[in-house]
């Protein structure tokens, strides 16, 4: 079986942007591949976070990935955090990565644009990516296209690392879906949806009350004409509601091109208000009753140990070759 290896920031609420470029595939290929998905807590510390509001978004991110249908008996579901060998190959890996490679970082270049101090965490943050995937011999990495960047440095240190020391790691592929890779801001057209955004206007969170919901998108930025075309270069934000609604509603882009012809923006955005809404509610429910069960530490805790087995293993390896005397 390919393995599958992916993770999400607890920098925030989940967005609809995670859910459709991220965990919506994850949920998919957990039945086909052997699956590892992580909270990447220790990316989320590299801007700064308040200690209570980390735990209490980690652990509401663990029970967002099982409400969206990831079934811990199927994949291995764990925090970054709990697997320290995350920590010993990603320093391994800062060790091999040039500046001028993280310097090209669009990334980086966004998050540290217009702040004063940066912590070096933020600009290494691509090696330790890289060492989360290489960890597990990922084969396949379902992520939005907003991650090719990383991804393609992950390949480049996974061949830098065998040619130096010899075979050692599988060079991993991205894996982006069709619709709905780069899922823009609700309030510009021209800026990914981010749970970070200080401004929630700008993104639906997976646990926004079904009237926010509405109300978010009947905020929603669009243009001064009133055509319902996808065109992402004239009409970015309608094509971007396009998008969603397509994933929500299971119909095509052209299917809803064709419904709300000569129809104004208004029925539209009410409607699909409505797509969003029927799904999401559900994935509500059960996050309520998983919160409230109190199993989350514990199985937790399992995925970690079946992690740790498989990544411990590999950074044996790793370390071997690099030439540390091992115990
Ligand atoms: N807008 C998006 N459209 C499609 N996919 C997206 N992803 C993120 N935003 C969009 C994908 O979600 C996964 C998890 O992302 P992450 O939490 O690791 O970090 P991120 O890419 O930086 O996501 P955010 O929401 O923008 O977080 P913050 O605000 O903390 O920076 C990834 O697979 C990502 O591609």
């Amino acid at each position: 079986k390919k393995r599958v290896l992916s993770g999400i920031q607890p920098s925030g609420l989940m967005t609809i942007g995670n859910y459709i470029g991220a965990i919506r595939q994850f949920v998919d290929m957990q039945h086909e591949y052997d699956s590892y998905f992580m909270v990447v807590d220790m990316h989320a510390i590299t801007v700064p976070q308040d200690p209570e509001k980390l735990r209490e978004q980690t652990e509401s991110l663990a029970a967002v990935y099982l409400a969206c249908g990831i079934d811990p008996e199927k994949a291995t579901l764990f925090l970054q955090s709990q697997v320290p060998a995350h920590a010993m190959l990603g320093w391994m890996m800062t060790t091999l990565t040039y500046m001028g490679e993280l310097e090209r970082m669009t990334q980086f270049k966004d998050k540290s644009a217009g702040k004063e101090s940066i912590g070096t965490g933020l600009f290494v943050y691509p090696s330790l990516m890289a060492a989360d995937i290489l960890l597990y011999d990922s084969d396949l990495v379902p992520v939005g296209d907003d991650q090719t960047q990383h991804l393609e440095l992950t390949r480049d240190l996974a061949n830098r690392f065998n040619g130096r020391f010899g075979d050692t790691f599988v060079v991993p592929e991205g894996h982006y879906t069709e619709v709905g890779a780069r899922i823009m801001s609700l309030l510009d057209g021209t800026k990914k949806m981010s749970k970070s955004d200080p401004n929630p206007g700008a993104f639906i969170s997976l646990l926004d009350e079904p009237d926010v919901i509405r109300k978010k998108f009947s905020r929603a930025t669009t243009d001064s004409g009133r055509e319902i075309v996808f065109d992402r270069a004239n009409k970015p934000e309608v094509s971007n509601l396009l998008e969603i609604y397509s994933v929500f509603s299971g119909k095509t882009i052209k299917e809803l091109e064709k419904q709300y012809e000569g129809q104004g923006y208004g029925a539209f955005k009410k409607e699909l208000a409505e797509a969003v809404v029927e799904v999401l509610e559900p994935i509500q429910t059960r996050y309520r009753d998983i919160r409230a069960s109190g199993e989350l530490q514990t199985m937790l805790k399992r995925g970690a140990e079946k992690a740790s087995a498989v990544a411990d293993a590999t950074l044996r390896r790793a370390m071997e070759r690099m030439g540390f005397v091992l115990p």
